[in-house]
């Protein structure tokens, strides 16, 4: 989230897109309670399914999966047509004004240097032009055709009401009146937030949709201020913290990266992650990236990291290509990874295409399973659902169960979607032989470090010096690691105002990322957590809820970061002189000499506004960025592509374009390209969700969750059910190309059939809880369904979108 929960309770209208909070987020919903009640905001709902979040609101309109960067991109259009922007945000703060090079061009669905045997894109004329001074060129008046405004223009010209009702089955009025509420909130004193989540990010262009979304909030002023911004409603309670701590393959701690294969330079490594600025008196605050990677190095390799080794710099892996679990289990599946650690995670049921899976893991020389619970994936072999049936016998897979404790039998951390990083306290004790995650990695570590030390190997050093300095070392405390991960000083570290006081005494603990320095006398497991627990202990704990402005700000509950900043580019809630846009919801404001108020200020604490600096100060622009540069794997603009498997013959905005029929950069894999099922054969929409009654695949295994929701069912709009012949409460087949489930038949109301390009398109609705194991009626896992194909930029699977048959058991 840019914003926070309870800062939803500002907002003037809420828009739920590519979400369903009331379901899956139902105590943060609160918040949207609490603007509706108080604060008379209204609610939008977009969603293939009227959901339990559209019964309580404002308007609903359906809309076809997969087609948010229609109904988006014609909003972006609206808005530019009409010239509903909030202008003086628009013009100062973001990149509308900037001119982009000349060799930077988009035609029949494609951008410039698209390279179709790799499927994937040569960026380089994806960039601003400089001057002769190194700047970027801008033209503030916005005429010159190649700057970013008249591009975007031209690129959202094609996304017309029309298109939108074509393309995503949505009512041309329902569009234009949700459009006209939506552009009500261009003037500064009104906020709309936008609440998304799996709707978005679970498609071949889910990052793309994410993208438009914020394209749209920029275009209206609601980025940086109270009630506004682009809220990410986050899974897991820690799911945030994993992506902070920096567990997806490509990344390290603190939104840092590893180096790619080619980087086997240390200065170049640097230099390319911390930007210069692109304009006069920025900040481009990743220039700061030594710091905190040395600072990180320090944390892991402590004496072993020197200036001399360049803070043990070749100790990191270099990557050759993303790992992501997809690209995981293709080379499981070509047997070119042959064991596995599989801890708290359960893929047989959470992942694509299950009879790949099972395949995959039918080559494994072993598997590894660190679960509190049975799970499906220890006993993948077991193939309910699958097209061909699987020789058990025939698998030589190892399978070790390692039972662990849950995360709330141990202290600990959770970082939920507002960045709170809140400590919880250990509720009981674990059953049985379980052991906590701690303990079994850290005896993992000590078998293999003493291997190590005993018998040498290839390059033993990252693992012979990591930093293991826990009072029990078999069982780190919790305490400890935050300790590590938030930071401290190695050395007495001098003042850099006043060099002859010290201003942190060796082994204190740090108070923020600030602090950090690039000469190894700091050591940070993780900068932006850095001052979680500071000097004076864990802030993580606070539990003050005291809001001193009524506006949601209780800097003193828990600790968020970074910096203990809740909104996130809060310098833009103000005009360019410092004061804010909306006087009644100020988050901060320029006192004259300093910046201060509601919230910590994302902008440097004296920095007068008249020197020009932006509030996006990330950038090395200094602004928002409606250009992407080179950031997206498939263009600077969001461009609508159909889903990989989709109803429709030609992608309705580049026709006759083969290849711009789907994401054209997606992460897909040749065998899965030919597993896809055509609309001939099926002929229906499938999407998959979550209920309120279920946690994925753990509660199932609970009695009264499983009372509740006993068994797999997939709701069936009633035109469908009555051409199909089949009644509520009745069994069906769901089919797509890679298996098949039964369910029992919902059939409901609240899925409406859409016509999309003059053709009758029925969604199917199946959601995700059910397995084979637990005490709910065992069946089969949805994931026998989907594709096995992912987003271009996050590799996130196309959960939200595929093609099945309903057929009558
Ligand atoms: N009770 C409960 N709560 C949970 C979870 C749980 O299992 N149980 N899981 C947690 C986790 S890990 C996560 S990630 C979150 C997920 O939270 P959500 O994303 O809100 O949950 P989903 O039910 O997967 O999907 C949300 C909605 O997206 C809609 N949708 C599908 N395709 C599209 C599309 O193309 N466009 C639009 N606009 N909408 C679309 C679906 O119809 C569905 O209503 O929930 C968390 N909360
Ligand atoms: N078709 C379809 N597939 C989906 C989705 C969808 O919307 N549609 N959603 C996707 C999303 S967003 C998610 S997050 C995944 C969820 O997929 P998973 O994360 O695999 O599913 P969970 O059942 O939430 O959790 C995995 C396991 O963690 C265990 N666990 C709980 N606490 C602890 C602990 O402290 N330590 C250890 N070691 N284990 C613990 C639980 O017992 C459980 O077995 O599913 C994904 N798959
Ligand atoms: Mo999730």
């Amino acid at each position: 989230m840019t914003n926070h929960w309870v800062d939803i309770k500002n907002a003037d209208l809420i828009l739920i897109m590519g979400g369903n909070a009331a379901e899956a987020h139902p105590c943060g919903f609160k918040w949207v309670t609490e603007a509706k009640a108080h604060n008379k905001a209204r609610l939008i709902v977009v969603d293939p399914r009227f959901t339990r979040s559209a019964s309580v609101a404002d308007v609903y309109a359906p809309i076809r999966t997969g087609t948010d960067i229609v109904f988006l991109g014609g909003l972006i259009n609206y808005l530019l047509a009409n010239d509903t922007i909030q202008r003086e945000y628009v013009v100062n703060y973001t990149d509308l004004s900037f001119i982009v090079k000349d060799a930077f061009a988009f035609a029949d669905g494609l951008y410039s240097g698209y390279d179709a045997a790799k499927r994937s894109y040569d960026k380089s004329s994806w960039d601003y032009a400089l001057g002769e001074d190194g700047y970027v060129r801008t033209d503030p008046t916005l005429t010159d055709p190649r700057c970013v405004y008249n591009l975007l223009k031209q690129h959202y010209a094609r996304y017309t009401p029309e298109m939108v009702e074509r393309v995503c089955g949505t009512p041309k009025d329902k569009v234009l009146q949700i459009w006209d509420m939506i552009a009500s909130t261009a003037t500064p004193t009104r906020a709309m937030t936008i609440m998304y989540a799996l709707g978005w990010t679970q498609h071949s262009i889910g990052s793309q949709m994410i993208r438009t979304g914020a394209m749209v909030q920029l275009l209206l002023g609601n980025i940086g201020v109270a009630g506004g911004g682009m809220n990410a409603l986050r899974g897991h309670s820690n799911i945030q913290g994993l992506t902070d701590l920096g567990l997806m393959s490509n990344l390290l701690p603190g939104y840092m990266t590893l180096p790619n294969e080619k980087e086997q330079d240390f200065e170049a490594y640097i230099v390319a992650r911390a930007p210069k600025p692109l304009r006069p008196n920025q900040l481009s605050y990743w220039q700061n990236y030594r710091k905190f990677f040395v600072s990180f190095m320090k944390a892991w390799w402590g004496d072993a990291a020197t200036a001399d080794n360049r803070w043990a710099f070749d100790y990191l892996p270099k990557l050759d290509k993303p790992y992501d679990m997809l690209q995981a289990y293709e080379l499981m599946r070509q047997g070119k990874m042959n064991g596995y650690l599989c801890q708290g995670f359960n893929p047989l049921a959470a992942a694509p295409n299950k009879a790949k899976l099972t395949e995959a893991f039918s080559r494994l020389k072993y598997l590894v399973i660190m679960d509190p619970l049975a799970t499906e994936t220890s006993e993948f072999w077991k193939n309910h659902g699958a097209l061909n049936d699987v020789d058990a016998s025939a698998i030589q897979t190892e399978v070790f169960r390692l039972p662990t404790t849950c995360f709330a039998e141990e202290n600990g951390s959770l970082t939920n979607s507002s960045r709170w990083l809140q400590w919880h306290w250990k509720g009981a004790e674990p059953p049985g032989e379980a052991r906590s995650d701690l303990e079994i990695m850290a005896g993992l570590f000590l078998r293999l470090r003493a291997l190590y030390r005993k018998d040498g190997g290839a390059f033993a050093d990252p693992i012979v010096n990591l930093t293991w300095k826990y009072a029990q070392p078999h069982s780190p405390a919790p305490e400890e690691l935050a300790r590590e991960y938030s930071g401290g000083a190695l050395k007495d570290l001098a003042d850099p105002k006043d060099p002859t006081k010290v201003m942190r005494k060796a082994g204190e603990q740090l108070a923020g990322f600030a602090e950090l320095r690039d000469d190894g006398s700091t050591a940070s497991g993780c900068w932006i957590f850095c001052g979680a627990w500071g000097p004076t202990g864990n802030l993580m704990a606070r539990r003050d809820n005291a809001d001193p402005t009524g506006i949601g700000q209780t800097l003193n509950w828990a600790w968020a970061w970074p910096a203990n900043r809740r909104v996130l580019y809060n310098r833009a809630s103000c005009d360019p002189s410092g004061k804010p846009f909306n006087p009644q919801r100020a988050l901060v404001a320029w006192n004259g000499s300093a910046w201060g108020g509601a919230d910590v200020p994302d902008f440097v604490a004296g920095e007068n506004p008249a020197g020009g600096m932006g509030p996006f100060i990330m950038n090395p622009e200094g602004v928002a960025r409606f250009f992407a540069r080179a950031g997206m794997a498939e263009g600077p603009f969001p461009e609508h592509y159909e889903p990989f498997e989709t109803p429709l013959a030609a992608n309705p905005l580049n026709p006759g374009q083969a290849q711009a029929l789907n994401n054209p950069a997606a992460r897909v894999f040749a065998d899965d390209l030919a597993a896809f099922g055509k609309a001939d054969q099926f002929p229906h929409v499938a999407t998959t969700y979550r209920l309120t009654e279920h946690f994925h695949y753990w509660t199932k295994h609970v009695r009264l969750n499983a009372i509740v929701q006993p068994e797999q069912f997939v709701e069936i709009g009633a035109a469908l059910a009555d051409a199909l012949g089949i009644g509520n409460g009745s069994r069906v087949r769901v089919v797509s190309n890679r298996g098949h489930i039964e369910a029992v038949a919902m059939v409901t109301k609240r899925i409406k059939p859409l016509t999309i390009e003059g053709k009758v398109v029925h969604t199917v609705g199946i959601p995700i809880h059910w397995g084979f194991l637990g005490v709910a009626k065992p069946g089969f896992l949805a994931n026998t369904l989907t594709p096995f194909v992912g987003d271009a930029n996050t590799q996130t699977p196309e959960f939200k979108s595929f093609l099945v048959r309903v057929e009558k058991v």
